[in-house]
């Protein structure tokens, strides 16, 4: 045992150039292979993935392409799924290569290091904007404005986010962060008449980030008197809804990388409220203790 403890500093390499691999216990050859090993072949050549519709697959997609990652493997499931597995992988110290994006209750949870993108394939500042339909500002003029001053931070997000995966309520934990936030809230709603039981719908696909948004939002409508619905869509229809109507507004676009292909086919049909929140982040991520994976292309060796 004693050996092995003194020789774990060594590569594979070293070790079977001095003729030490072949003896020992196998946890201990299993440790010495993993350092030898590149990251590719500790982790399967898998990327654990998020949700097939989101912007964050399909940059992710094109990364393998431009990094030269083509004997990677991007395994696609939902953000639920890739929190578990990495849940999975953290408690036991195990490697991971993750999607992930920031404002996430994981990057507050978990030391975690988004790795480095040199040829910025997922986007440098990247903003969350709002969109409503077009003819919202005519049809209910008190929601646009409030939509349209809505403004938050990362932090804002981040609570909400942290209570409810400790188990609160998502209403609950929405209207602890409004309770907790009136003048931040007053700033939006300054000026604007109550209304009486308007229905408006809000449409969102179910990330963490804007299941936060989304709730605190219906929160904040339904104290100015609005009937409202949130709607849980996949990206896709998230974006047809607010063009053709049938939803009236989402906070949930990512621009001007993660949602750009959305954007561009649905420009013209959809207003831009603008942005609400500055300093967003999406890329590929592993835990702080794979020291030796520090960039994308570290992946490559
Ligand atoms: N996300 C969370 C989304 C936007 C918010 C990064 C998974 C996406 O990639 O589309």
């Amino acid at each position: 045992m004693k050996i092995f403890k003194e020789i774990t500093g060594l590569s594979l390499a070293t070790l079977l150039a001095v003729g030490l691999a072949a003896c020992g216990s196998s946890a201990a050859k299993e440790n010495d292979a993993q350092k030898g090993q590149t990251v590719g072949d500790q982790v399967d050549y898998t990327i654990v993935g998020t949700d097939p519709g989101s912007g964050l697959m399909q940059a992710t997609e094109k990364a393998l392409e431009e990094y030269d990652l083509s004997d990677w493997e991007l395994v696609s499931g939902s953000g639920a799924s890739m929190t578990a597995a990495l849940k999975r992988a953290y408690d036991k110290e195990e490697p991971i290569v993750f999607t992930a994006w920031s404002p996430h209750w994981k990057f507050i949870k978990y030391d975690l290091k988004f790795l480095d993108d040199p040829n910025l394939l997922y986007g440098d500042a990247e903003e969350i904007h709002t969109l409503a339909r077009k003819g919202l500002k005519e049809d209910k003029p008190e929601a646009y404005t409030i939509l349209e001053r809505f403004h938050w931070d990362t932090e804002d997000m981040g609570e909400i986010m942290v209570a409810i995966e400790d188990g609160e309520d998502p209403e609950m934990a929405a209207q602890a962060w409004v309770d907790d936030n009136k003048e931040k809230v007053a700033e939006w709603t300054k000026d604007v008449p109550k209304v009486k039981g308007d229905k408006i719908k809000l449409a969102y696909a179910p990330w963490d980030s804007e299941i936060a948004s989304h709730y605190m939002m219906r929160q904040v409508l339904e104290g100015m008197g609005y009937d409202v619905t949130i709607s849980s869509v996949e990206p896709g229809p998230m974006f047809a809804g607010v063009a053709d109507g049938s939803a009236d507004a989402t906070l949930a676009a990512w621009l001007p990388i993660t949602h750009k292909n959305y954007i561009e086919k649905y420009e013209g049909d959809l207003d831009d409220l603008g942005v609400n929140m500055e300093g967003v982040r999406q890329g590929l991520a592993v835990p702080t203790y794979m020291e030796d994976v520090n960039s994308i292309e570290d992946l490559k060796d």
